[in-house]
């Protein structure tokens, strides 16, 4: 896809414009179609000048400008404007609270040309003063520079595993590479992410190191040295990239996979073996000779112990279970059959069934079920039954076309303040999947947000509560919410909890199903898909279970469709036994349904 390096150029072009000047709507517009060309779902190179200028805020002009840089590799008008400008200065307009205008009035006043010459004149005292430079400004810019060089926070895992794959891409592209994988928390599928770390082996350490400070993303240099770089890139995410030797690159896998905890823990049980664990390799004492290191397995195999799966290595009790042989089986992506939580352009969703049902088929899935809002969901445009009972009618039609792939009828029905759902009992019985999720009253009590989830864990058609804590990572915090209570009532009833694998929600969270599983809860694993793309994020929920120790039992979302199919009706005849048991006099003989297999 050539949208994100559009979308890089024509922000610069908007930065360009605004250091000389420029009128603030032409600047706009640059940055407004570099946000919608980002996050277009089509790769750009691939579309007509008329297909782009669908794309918001995409005229015949910057529509000409894209198929240019597409036909070109390059936009004359970005060339003319930068050689206007030296690059230093441009970067320099990056600066957090330093800014276009202050940038261009240090080139024009002061002849500064990069953030090292800004920064060295700021250490030295010398800025101040210079042309009317005030202290105050001086100290800002060295703040500035300070933040700038430590990133800008942490990051969301999906926006940083594109940039290391991409970086790899290239570096395997233009340099003699090895071997080459991240480390770090990316390993270890963290949801967010402080800094990237990639570790590799070349035959050309400098190269390599000399290619990756030149990448296109890069907008800061911290540091460059000959098997050792960080840069900040354009999104401020901090990526840290090292050549190790061959004989040391499972060793120095390990050391930098962490997490730091973990590795103390290693790092103690090899003292007491009199072993020597570093990022070298593994040595036994004393005389320091190695006995392992090429491989990340020699580490643990040292310590006699089984391979741990980096997503455990928190120093979470991974290390015990591991000494007892009784670490989990962890789910794999492969193990995935189908996805139960899914949006068209019934509700909020950008496809239509048959595209949708296609792209699922190409991940390799057995079934999926089309959950889209009901009509109490306004602002998604949720469907009312009629609506539903039309789309039910194009469901079967196009499952009488389909071999070896199922669409199940669902819906993603709004649980209500009250705890109500918004759609007839009767209507929802006739769905083969009803998934609900609070998308309102997050401010409400403890105790009423509980007993919202707890009736609808009760009622007799839901089988899986979606992302059950309603966080928004970065955004929106978890509403207060008596987990417990709702785990013991979901084993109950045999209804699932969902892992949400949209990376902003990734709910249940690591920690949630770890305690979810003591209670013998059942898990589902789904993308939530809005737009075909978005089938993508199953990886970063499976991994997330992972992270959870939830294992391929635990997943329904893991069994062949006739399996699934029979659990999804276990779940509903449970309840109907629970709520005739409970309505019934206490003599009441038992009744068949309660020979049924939990
Ligand atoms: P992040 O970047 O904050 O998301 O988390 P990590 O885990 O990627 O941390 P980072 O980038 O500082 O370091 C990468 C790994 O290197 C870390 O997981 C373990 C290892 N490491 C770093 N510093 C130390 C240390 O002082 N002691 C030990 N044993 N390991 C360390
Ligand atoms: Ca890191
Ligand atoms: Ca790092
Ligand atoms: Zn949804």
């Amino acid at each position: 896809m050539k949208n994100q390096q559009v979308a890089k150029i024509f922000n610069e072009l908007a930065q360009l414009l605004e250091l000389q000047g420029e009128s603030i709507f032409r600047i706009r517009a640059y940055r407004r179609a570099a946000q919608n060309i980002d996050g277009f779902s089509k790769d750009v190179a691939a579309c007509s000048e008329e297909e782009l200028m669908q794309i918001p805020g995409i005229g015949k002009d910057l529509a000409g400008k894209i198929r240019e840089y597409c036909e070109t590799g390059r936009i004359a008008k970005h060339q003319e404007l930068i050689k206007t400008m030296p690059s230093g200065v441009l970067e320099m307009s990056r600066i957090p609270g330093v800014g276009p205008k202050t940038a261009k009035m240090l080139y024009d006043k002061a002849n500064i040309k990069s953030i090292d010459e800004l920064e060295a004149l700021a250490r030295s005292g010398r800025l101040a003063g210079l042309r009317g430079i005030q202290k105050k400004t001086e100290e800002n810019i060295l703040k500035g520079i300070e933040q700038l060089n430590r990133g800008t926070g942490r990051h969301l895992i999906s926006r940083v595993v594109p940039l290391a794959e991409d970086i790899m891409r290239r570096l395997k592209e233009k340099a003699p590479i090895g071997r080459i994988a991240v480390a770090g928390s990316i390993r270890r599928w963290k949801e967010t992410i402080g800094d990237a770390d990639i570790l590799t082996t070349s035959a050309d350490p400098e190269r390599v190191m000399e290619l990756f400070v030149q990448m296109p993303h890069v907008i800061r240099i911290l540091a460059k040295g000959p098997t050792k770089s960080s840069v900040i890139t354009d999104n401020g995410i901090q990526v840290d990239l090292r050549v190790v030797e061959e004989g040391s690159f499972g060793a120095a896998l390990q050391y930098f996979t962490g997490s730091k905890e973990h590795n103390i823990r290693l790092r103690e049980m090899a003292v007491k073996a009199g072993l020597k664990i570093n990022e070298y390799g593994v040595f036994r004492l004393p005389g320091d000779g190695q006995i392992g290191g090429e491989n990340e397995e020699d580490v643990y195999r040292a310590l006699h112990l089984p391979y741990i799966p980096p997503e455990l290595r928190e120093d979470t009790g991974e290390i015990d279970a591991a000494l007892a042989g009784a670490l989990p089986q962890l789910i794999e992506l492969d193990e995935i059959k189908g996805d139960l939580h899914v949006h068209t352009k019934w509700s909020d969703g950008r496809h239509d069934l048959e595209t949708i049902a296609t792209a699922a088929r190409k991940k390799g899935y057995e079934y999926i079920a089309i959950t889209d809002h009901t009509r109490g969901l306004g602002v998604a445009h949720g469907l009312d039954e009629a609506r539903f009972q039309e789309q039910a009618a194009l469901i079967d039609g196009l499952n009488r076309t389909l071999v070896g792939f199922r669409l199940l009828k669902g819906a993603e029905v709004d649980i209500r303040a009250d705890g109500n759902l918004d759609v007839s009992d009767e209507f929802l019985a006739g769905l083969d999947i009803v998934i609900a999720s609070i998308h309102s009253g997050f401010k409400q009590s403890r105790e009423q947000i509980t007993k919202r989830i707890l009736s609808a864990i009760r009622h007799p058609a839901v089988n899986m509560i979606a992302h059950p804590t309603g966080r928004l990572i970065g955004e929106r915090d978890a509403y207060d919410l008596d987990l417990d209570a709702v785990f013991a009532e979901a084993a109950k009833y045999g209804v699932a909890m969902e892992v949400n694998a949209y990376p902003e929600r990734l709910d249940l969270n690591d920690g949630n199903l770890r305690r979810a599983k003591e209670f013998g809860v059942q898990f589902m694993v789904n993308t939530d898909t809005h737009i075909t793309s978005h089938f993508d994020f199953m990886g970063y929920g499976v991994s997330t279970a992972r992270r959870g120790w939830v294992e391929k039992k635990d997943v329904l979302n893991a069994l062949p469709y006739e399996k699934f199919m029979e659990r999804l009706r276990t779940c509903r005849e449970r309840k109907a036994s629970i709520a005739e048991a409970t309505s019934l006099p206490q003599t009441a003989p038992r009744t068949q349904r309660r020979k049924i297999k939990t």
